[in-house]
């Protein structure tokens, strides 16, 4: 478990580590790149290998729609999507309305 700040090195005797993260440190949305350089046991260091980290949004948005519970006839309405909302790491964009017909 490590919680990593750009450019500053975290070292570990195991060949492995954790990238801790949470809600309030969260990556953001994008390309990461990591960076690796190893120390023998005689001090020599190798030349760095660097990986990139895609940290995608693969949560699907929730639409939440208010309207007017009752209007009256010939009169304009406004519909509200305002509260719709997104998880993982996105956000809502773009709203796209349909009218059903009756029911
Ligand atoms: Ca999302």
């Amino acid at each position: 478990m490590a919680e990593f700040v750009i450019n500053q090195e975290v070292r570990t005797e195991t060949p492995t580590v954790e990238v801790t993260l949470t809600a309030n440190n969260a990556l953001p949305l994008g390309r990461h790149t990591f960076r690796l350089v190893v120390v023998d046991d005689s001090g020599n260091s190798s030349i760095p290998d660097e990986v990139i980290v895609i940290v995608a949004d693969t949560e699907n948005p929730t639409a939440v729609l208010n309207a007017p519970r009752s209007v009256n006839f010939a009169t304009s309405f406004n519909l509200d999507g305002s509260r719709s909302f997104d998880a993982g790491g996105g956000r809502v964009v773009a709203y796209q309305w349909t009218y059903m017909g009756q029911p």
